[in-house]
């Protein structure tokens, strides 16, 4: 939603002269919102025009304004790059996050369809449960009493950009590749997030391995981080949502059929069926 804080930061960084032209920005943010729901590759916008960081989130807003007045609900956030891993895999080094709306949640144990998607890749995941609403920048002090749970899961990317191949600013206006997302049982807040082991499974055979360390060395990094982001470009983060805390392995291509699952040392497992 265009919450209050999202407009007064968009119409702040508008007076700075800090954004381009918001046609511009209702633009950009139209063709992706476009691609996305249709399932056709665009060409990458930084080829076309250079733009900044603060302009790839409002555009990334106003793509995701467009999905709420179709009645999607945001329902949480994500954090990319947060592993050595994925910044390798797709050659970008800074952290960024992106909303997550109810038309991406898939039950854990449900399926995925292709339809509409242009080439998915699936990662493991852990997810966070926030039970206070966070509008600022939370300190590592604190940031315990925000959250309220801790799960596997699962996210599906799905870049809206040909050959998957993006910079920072076109991949912060594409909401960071999100496509989908499935997250296991929750455990207590308590549940040590830390040393972990994972595996994520196609066809039950072991395609990548890892430790919840890869993600920002400590998961719980990720929730401050997602708390700063957030905060820095107008984003409240409400009760009852989820933050998704980054891939901690490479993320892998989906074939029709395939069936997916994370598992976590503790947290237990999380899966999904790709419809043929
Ligand atoms: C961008 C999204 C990155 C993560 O967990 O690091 C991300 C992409 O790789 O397409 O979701
Ligand atoms: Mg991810």
């Amino acid at each position: 939603m265009w919450t209050k804080s999202l407009q007064a930061w968009a119409s702040d960084q508008l007076k700075m002269g800090n954004l381009m032209h918001e046609q511009d920005i209702a633009r950009l943010a139209q063709l992706i919102d476009q691609a996305a729901s249709e399932g056709v590759a665009v060409p990458q916008f930084s080829l076309q025009q250079a733009f900044t960081v603060a302009e790839a989130y409002a555009i990334q807003a106003a793509s995701m304004q467009r999905r709420y007045t179709r009645g999607e609900k945001l329902i949480g956030v994500k954090m990319g790059f947060t592993s050595q891993a994925k910044m390798a895999q797709m050659g970008l080094k800074d952290m960024i996050f992106g909303r997550l709306t109810d038309a991406m949640w898939i039950e854990n144990g449900g399926t995925l369809s292709l339809k509409s998607l242009i080439h998915p890749r699936v990662e493991p995941e852990i997810c966070f449960l926030v039970n206070k609403t966070i509008d600022r920048e939370l300190a590592a002090t604190e940031v315990q009493a925000y959250i309220s749970g801790v799960a596997a899961a699962l996210e599906i990317i799905d870049s809206r950009y040909a050959h998957f191949q993006f910079s920072l600013e076109d991949v912060i206006a594409d909401n960071c590749s999100a496509a989908a997302f499935v997250v296991g049982a929750w455990h207590d807040a308590a549940t040590p997030v830390n040393h972990l082991s994972l595996q994520l499974e196609v066809d039950g055979a072991v395609v990548q391995s890892g430790t919840s360390d890869a993600i920002l060395g400590d998961p719980w990094a990720s929730v401050l981080a997602a708390s700063r982001l957030a905060t820095q470009y107008g984003q409240v983060i409400p009760a009852g949502a989820c933050i998704l805390a980054g891939a901690a392995t490479p993320a892998v291509f989906l074939l029709p059929g395939a069936s997916v699952r994370v598992r976590v040392e503790t947290l237990g497992d999380a899966g999904f069926t790709v419809t043929p």
